[in-house]
């Protein structure tokens, strides 16, 4: 026998793990022996492969699952290393929208902050423009008393898959509080949604994301599909609600693109997740705020985001005097800024009632 070649024993010694684990790695195909003798079955190693064997056990882990570690395994040191660290910034994104869901859960269990009976109301206003390069206005915006929604429609029936998702939700918008479950409503609120793109647009390639807030008495609750927009106005500072569902923003998620680059990025409106009338409903982000007397809301979609920097947003919304002229302010400066696409603006502002 070859010197370099050690029994499963020794190699399992060597490497600090056992040779269960050694056999269990060698049938999920992660590190096969060097050579397996045909008469006595018995596994062999190579000197070579107790690096990659140590490399396994800690991948392993890590949580990465099997395909992964089989990829890592197959590549030079360099290349490994991108693919561990992309790894990782996808465990961390998915961690993220587990950790608003769980807050999501425990805001919706427990009771409002807000101790005194002061009533609050919505003051809003929904503006939505074709911009000046398009040919038409494909994105839907709405605005009522318990509804804000802006959703952005694409393909042919793009314009159809947007309005319906929206008309679906306005049952939610009437007098009175919404009665039962929040979580219900929300649920049910997509699956309507879905099933409205799905008649309107009648197979057609079509879809359209949906962002929208539901207004509660004292929160409001956020469904979020796609890569429209919510951001909160408060004390001066705008903070984005929502993340984007595209690749882009994944790639951005994983370090694959810096926020420069993402800018400019030819494919950055490439939908992760969207309301395509498809068989499942997607699943979405949900989020509550509770909402404080002199908070002001934004829904847009990307016709605004894309290009009119964050700070000049910023800046427009807490200068406009009221929701009707932010809503064309917002607009009017994304047509300024060139209007490449529809551009939908949603604020609302949150005031003590009778106000
Ligand atoms: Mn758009």
């Amino acid at each position: 026998m070859r010197t370099d070649m050690l029994t499963i024993g020794a190699f399992a010694k060597a490497c600090r793990l056992s040779p269960k684990a050694l056999r269990l790695y060698d049938e999920l195909e992660l590190l096969r022996p060097a050579r397996v003798d045909a008469d006595t079955g018995y596994r062999y190693y190579a000197v070579a492969q107790l690096e990659q064997a140590r490399l396994v056990a800690w991948l392993r882990r890590l949580g990465m699952p099997l395909a992964g570690i089989r990829r890592v395994c197959a590549l030079p040191p360099d290349a490994a290393a991108r693919e561990i660290r992309a790894y990782w910034a996808r465990v961390e994104a998915e961690t993220a929208v587990r950790r608003d869901l769980a807050t999501f859960l425990a805001d919706h269990l427990s009771a409002p902050p807000r101790k005194d009976t002061t009533m609050l109301e919505l003051r809003y206003a929904a503006h939505s423009d074709r911009g000046r390069v398009r040919p038409a206005n494909q994105d839907t915006a709405y605005a009522g008393p318990r509804l804000l929604a802006v959703a952005d429609g694409y393909g042919p029936a793009g314009a159809r898959a947007g309005s319906a998702a929206v008309t679906a939700l306005k049952a939610l918008d009437t007098a009175e509080p919404p009665a039962g479950s929040v979580l219900n409503l929300l649920e049910d609120a997509v699956q309507n949604a879905t099933r409205a793109v799905a008649d309107a647009t009648g197979g057609e390639e079509a879809g359209t994301t949906l962002t929208a807030l539901l207004w509660t008495g004292s929160r409001l609750a956020l469904v979020h599909i796609g890569d429209s927009r919510a951001y909160l106005l408060r004390g001066g500072g705008l903070f984005r609600v929502t993340h984007d569902h595209t690749v882009v923003q994944a790639m951005l998620d994983e370090g694959r693109l810096t926020p420069e680059e993402a800018v400019s990025h030819p494919q950055r409106s490439l939908l992760l997740k969207a309301l395509d009338g498809g068989g499942t409903p997607p699943v979405p982000d949900l989020r509550l705020h509770d909402a404080l007397p002199g908070d002001r809301y934004l829904l847009c979609s990307d016709g605004l985001s894309g290009v009119v920097p964050d700070d000049r947003v910023r800046s427009l919304l807490s200068s406009a005097p009221d929701p009707d002229a932010a809503v064309r302010c917002l607009t009017d400066a994304a047509n300024e800024a060139g209007g490449p696409d529809n551009v939908s603006c949603v604020v609302a502002d949150v005031v003590e009632a009778g106000a």
